[in-house]
C-alpha cells in the first residue's frame, strides 16, 4: 500500500529542548529553563531561582536559535515535507502577562518560516510545548489558574494573525493528557506544589492536575474557534501522548484495569478535543478521585465550539498493565507497568513495539474519524562518534523501518494517516532526563551532557536512509 500523495514527511522538535537563546532578543524564563539537567538515575530538578553554578540544558539546548538556515538546509537536503517546531511563549511574551508582544520574538519566526518556505517545507507549530513563561508560574502557579486562559489567549491571537499566511497547521498542547500523571503539573502546566522538586518525585494533587487539565482543554478550544476566524484555512489539532495500553492476561480483571488507564491517559483528551465533551467514563473517574472540577456555565458550549480539525500524537512504546498485585511491576516505561516477554526495550527501558503502533492508528482512526498525524517516534539512544567522524546508527534505521512498515499497513486498513514527523531530527535535550547523551537524531550535535562541544552537526547514516525513504514515499525502507 502507497503513502497518499503529498504524505507529508518530516521532523519533530520542541524549542525548550532545541532554540537555545534563552535570554536573548527580548526572550523572558520560562518553566524548562529553571530545570537542571538529569542522568540515566538522577532526575532532573526545578529550581525556584536560578543557581549559579548549575546547568540547565534549556539555555543553550543545540542553539537553533543561531543555527537555523544550516538546520533548515539539511532537512531540506533529507527531503523534509513538514518540520514541526514549538514557538517559545516567552520569546513573544516574556513574561506571559505583559500586554504588548516582544517584536525581536516574531522577527525571529518571521526568518525561520521564511526559511522553511525558501525549501518548500511546510511548518507545524505546537503554541504550547513545555514552556510555560516562568512569570505566569510566579503570579498564577501556572494553569492551576483559570485567568492564564485569557494570557494564552492574547499569545495565540498575536501569532496567528502574525503567521496567518506562513503556517497553516497548528498543534495547541504538547501532549496534553500529560495532566492525568503527576510529571505533567510541571512540565505541561508550569505548577509548583511545592517550590522545590524533582520532576520524577513531585508532590502530587490529582484535584489541581485536572482542574489546570480542564483550563486547557477551554483555552484549546477557544484558540481553535480564534484560529477558524483569522483564518478559515487554518488546520489546528490537539496532541496525546499515546501510551497502547494491553492487559496482561485474558482474565477479565486485567482487561477492565486496561481499559481504564487507556481511557484516563490515553483517550479522555482525545474525547474532549475531538468530540467537544467529557466522555462518560471522566465522570465516574472524577468521582472515584475525589476530584470536583469548576467549570464555569459557558465551558460545555466552548468546548462544543473548538473541536480540532485532525488528530495528532507521540508514539514511543507501549505498556501492559496487570490486577494481580502478585505480578511484578517494572520501571523504566514512563508509566511503570509489566515486562512484556514479546518486546525489546530501548537504553531508557521504553518497550519498542512498532505493530503497538498499526494497532493505535486503528483504534484512533475508529473512534475518530478524522485526520490523524503521528508527530513523535523515534529511538532514544546513545551514539558513537567513529574514529572517522561516521555514526552508524543502524539500530536507529531498524526502529524507523519497523515502525513505518506499521504506518503503511495501518494505511492499508483504511486510516486516514497524513503525516509523519519523527522526533528529535537534529540531536536535542531530552525532556524527561535532561541528558544530551539520549540522541534522535538523524544529525549528531557536538554537545555533552555537561554542556561541553562545538555544536557542530553531521549526518549519521539514519540521515541518508531517511532521505532515500522521503523520495521515494516510503517505498524504499
Ligand atoms: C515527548 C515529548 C518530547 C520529547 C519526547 C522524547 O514526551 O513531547 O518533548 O522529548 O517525548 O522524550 P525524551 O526526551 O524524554 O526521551
Amino acid at each position: 500500500m502507497k503513502m497518499r500523495d503529498g504524505f507529508f514527511w518530516g521532523g519533530a522538535t520542541a524549542a525548550n529542548q532545541f532554540e537555545g537563546g534563552w535570554n536573548q532578543g527580548g526572550k523572558g524564563p520560562s518553566t524548562s529553563d529553571m530545570m537542571t539537567g538529569g542522568t540515566h538515575t538522577t532526575p532532573r530538578r526545578i529550581t525556584p531561582v536560578l543557581e549559579e553554578g548549575t546547568y540547565y540544558p534549556s539555555h543553550e539546548a543545540v542553539d537553533f536559535y543561531g543555527h537555523y538556515k544550516e538546520d533548515i538546509a539539511m532537512m531540506a537536503e533529507m527531503g523534509f515535507k513538514m518540520f514541526r517546531m514549538s514557538i517559545n511563549w516567552s520569546r513573544i511574551y516574556p513574561s506571559g502577562y505583559d500586554q504588548e508582544p516582544n517584536e525581536e520574538g516574531l522577527k525571529f519566526y518571521d526568518d525561520v518560516f521564511a526559511e522553511l518556505k525558501k525549501h518548500n517545507i511546510e511548518p507545524l507549530v505546537t503554541i504550547s510545548h513545555y514552556e510555560t513563561p516562568f512569570g505566569l508560574t510566579e503570579k498564577y502557579n501556572g494553569w492551576a489558574s483559570r485567568d492564564v486562559i485569557d494570557h494564552f489567549l492574547r499569545y495565540c491571537e498575536t501569532i496567528f494573525n502574525r503567521y496567518k499566511n506562513q503556517v497553516k497547521y497548528w498543534l495547541t498542547f504538547n501532549e496534553i493528557n500529560c495532566l492525568t500523571m503527576p510529571l505533567g503539573a510541571y512540565m505541561a502546566a508550569g505548577i509548583l506544589f511545592d517550590g522545590k522538586t524533582e520532576l520524577t518525585d513531585g508532590v502530587d494533587s490529582p484535584q489541581t492536575r485536572f482542574q489546570a487539565l480542564h483550563h486547557q482543554f477551554v483555552a484549546s478550544a477557544k484558540a481553535v474557534k480564534l484560529g477558524h476566524s483569522i483564518n478559515p484555512d487554518f488546520q489546528i489539532g490537539c496532541m496525546i501522548a499515546f501510551m497502547t495500553t494491553y492487559p496482561n492476561t485474558c482474565n477479565p480483571n486485567d482487561i477492565i484495569l486496561a481499559q481504564k488507564k487507556d481511557q484516563i491517559s490515553n483517550m479522555i483528551c482525545g474525547d474532549v478535543q475531538v468530540r467537544g465533551a467529557y466522555p462518560g467514563f471522566a465522570k465516574r473517574f472524577f468521582e472515584e478521585q475525589g476530584i470536583k472540577l469548576e467549570l464555569h456555565q459557558e465551558d460545555e458550549r466552548t468546548l462544543k465550539e473548538g473541536t480540532v480539525d485532525f488528530y495528532s500524537f507521540s508514539y514511543y512504546m507501549s505498556i501492559v498493565e496487570s490486577a494481580d498485585p502478585a505480578v511484578e511491576k517494572v520501571g523504566g516505561n514512563l508509566l511503570g507497568g509489566v515486562k512484556n516477554p514479546y518486546l525489546e526495550a530501548s537504553d531508557w527501558g521504553w518497550q519498542i513495539d512498532p505493530q503497538g503502533l498499526r494497532y493505535t492508528l486503528n483504534h484512533l482512526y475508529d473512534r475518530y474519524q478524522i485526520p490523524l498525524m503521528v508527530v513523535e517516534n523515534g529511538l532514544g539512544a546513545v551514539d558513537v562518534v567513529e574514529e572517522d567522524g561516521s555514526i552508524n546508527d543502524d539500530y536507529r534505521i531498524n526502529y524507523l523501518r519497523d515502525h513505518i512498515v506499521q504506518m503503511k499497513e495501518a494505511v492499508a486498513d483504511g486510516v486516514d494517516l497524513i503525516a509523519y514527523t519523527m522526533w528529535g531530527c537534529i540531536d536535542l535535550v531530552s525532556a524527561s532526563t535532561g541528558e544530551m547523551k539520549k540522541r534522535y537524531g538523524f544529525i549528531h550535535v557536538n554537545k555533552d551532557n555537561d554542556g561541553n562541544g562545538d555544536l557542530s552537526r553531521t549526518p549519521k547514516k539514519s540521515f541518508y536512509w531517511y532521505k532515500g525513504v522521503i523520495a521515494s514515499n516510503g517505498e524504499q525502507l
